[in-house]
């Protein structure tokens, strides 16, 4: 079968090709980490906001570990298909809106002379919450982190922060103007947590090289925060002939998602961005209420029903939900444990919200592996799950679901198997210390102090918390003694 490309294009179907002319389309962002959550998120609402108000806004996408989706899309010209799976069928459209390609290790250089060109006027990230390299709970850059350090003792650098801190100096030496730096990680305030890290890295440079960086950056580059939503599995051979079936073309970068899309942007950028309000983003002042709901309902039931789901053999979400018992954990986190530590804005319907999440992840078309979002649970823990322990904790309630998610995660890091015996892989940053710190622990009661001992993790004043504890604890046992099915049993009755 033909290969999807520019010259191909022409054979597929009208109405799924891209909304703007690809080879017209001029690069004016650089976005790190082109995975499967960008192509089908903020690559879409682009090429939509580029097709009804204009503008220079094709993208150079960044591949950080591996080379894989340069190969995949630079033979098709940067062209891929994002194919919609819900309840009422399937959709497909082709994106034209990434126009480069490149892979760091291989092509720093090119990524240097893109950062510091003036018509780069917007970067934009999805390197996932380990790709920061900073502690979760204290926000810092880990300046003794491999990486990092290399980096900050001048070579290609490797890491992201690294990589944006000597572009932006690029930039500055090139005096190519402002820009904004957006990150689109699950992180809570992630504009200012990339902000303080960029400082990070300015402030342990000689202080020659890093003083007047730091003082150009402050004025010249902005950090807004987003908040972004979609779910997109990684995608299967399944959807890849799916996709050839409705191409009539072989395209090797297919991504997978449901119809539901969502981006709530702080509009506050120096030197212009696509008109994204018009592909159905909300520009507003304050993310922050949108970003505390997002992690707390859909990342923290999500998590919990990954290691509930997971431990409990579920293959996917959607399996774990159509148990009634996990299904009731969700919706319980959701609803008596995250709620009543949000402040919405005006006029949101949280009941509303709730329901469309419990749908979303009960969507029967989408294959979203619950050991997909099980991983990195370090560095996801804290602001889907402990966040809401610890205002429930302060308000003097008894967060027994959101524990439970806890208690799930620390079985699955350290029992090395699920309730049926099947061996765990632990995919993590902190693997070797989990692994380290579990090993020798004989009961729940050792495995849980054991854990709430990363600092880096749980920060000091939760661990010190009795009623934390307790309730972790007595999840933890149940679990061990009696699996998922009784620690569910326990909650739910
Ligand atoms: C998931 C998210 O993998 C995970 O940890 O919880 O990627 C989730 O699908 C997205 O945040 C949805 O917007």
């Amino acid at each position: 079968m033909r290969r999807l490309d520019l010259d191909s294009l022409g054979s597929v179907e009208p109405a799924l090709r891209p909304r703007v002319d690809p080879r017209s389309l001029g690069v004016g962002v650089v976005h790190l980490g082109i995975g499967a959550f960008h192509r089908a998120h903020q690559a879409v609402f682009t090429e939509d906001a580029v097709a009804a108000a204009g503008g220079d806004w094709g993208i150079a996408g960044v591949t950080q570990r591996s080379a894989d989706v340069v190969e995949q899309l630079r033979p098709q010209g940067g062209l891929y298909s994002v194919l919609e799976r819900g309840e009422a069928g399937t959709a497909l459209r082709v994106v034209g809106s990434v126009r480069e390609l490149l892979f760091a290790a291989r092509e720093g250089e090119r990524l240097r002379e893109l950062l510091a060109a003036p018509s780069t006027r917007l970067v934009t990230l999805t390197v996932t919450e380990k790709g920061y390299r900073h502690d979760p709970a204290s926000r810092r850059l880990r300046l003794a982190d491999p990486e990092v350090a290399a980096d900050l003792a001048g070579r290609a650098p490797g890491s992201v922060v690294g990589q944006l801190v000597r572009g932006l100096q690029a930039r500055r030496a090139a005096d190519a103007g402002p820009v904004t730096l957006l990150s689109c990680d699950n992180l809570p305030a992630n504009g200012a947590v990339l902000a303080g890290l960029v400082a990070d890295f300015c402030a342990a440079l000689p202080s020659a090289e890093g003083e007047p960086l730091a003082e150009w950056i402050t004025r010249s580059v902005r950090f807004p925060s987003s908040m972004v939503d979609r779910i997109v599995p990684a995608t299967t051979p399944q959807d890849r002939t799916r996709a050839a079936e409705l191409l009539g073309l072989d395209d090797r970068g297919v991504v997978v998602t449901e119809p539901f899309r969502q981006w709530v942007v702080e509009d506050d950028f120096a030197a212009g961005r696509p008109a994204w309000e018009r592909a159905g983003a909300v520009l507003t002042a304050d993310v922050a209420p949108y970003e505390a709901m997002k992690l707390r309902l859909l990342n923290g039931a999500h998590s919990t029903l990954a290691y509930l789901g997971a431990l409990a053999g579920h293959e996917h979400v959607a399996d774990a939900m159509r148990d009634p018992g996990l299904a009731e954990v969700a919706s319980r986190l959701m609803a008596e444990d995250a709620v009543p530590t949000l402040a919405v804005p005006d006029g949101f319907d949280l009941r509303a919200y709730q329901q469309d999440l419990l749908d979303r992840f009960s969507n029967p078309a989408l294959r979203h592996r619950t050991a997909q979002i099980a991983m990195d649970g370090s560095q996801k823990l804290p602001q889907r799950l402990l966040g809401t322990v610890a205002d429930r904790l302060a308000a003097g309630a008894r967060p027994r679901a959101a524990c439970l998610g806890v208690a799930a995660w620390m079985r699955w890091v350290s029992a090395g198997r699920t309730d049926d015996g099947r061996p765990v892989h632990v995919d993590d940053p902190l693997a070797e210390r989990l692994q380290q710190l579990t090993a020798g622990a004989q009961d729940p009661a050792a495995v849980v102090d054991a854990l709430l001992g990363l600092e880096e993790v749980f920060g000091r004043e939760l661990p010190a918390d009795p009623v934390f504890r307790e309730l972790v604890l007595d999840a933890l046992t149940a679990l061990s003694r009696g699996g998922v099915a009784e620690a569910v049993r326990e909650l739910v009755g």
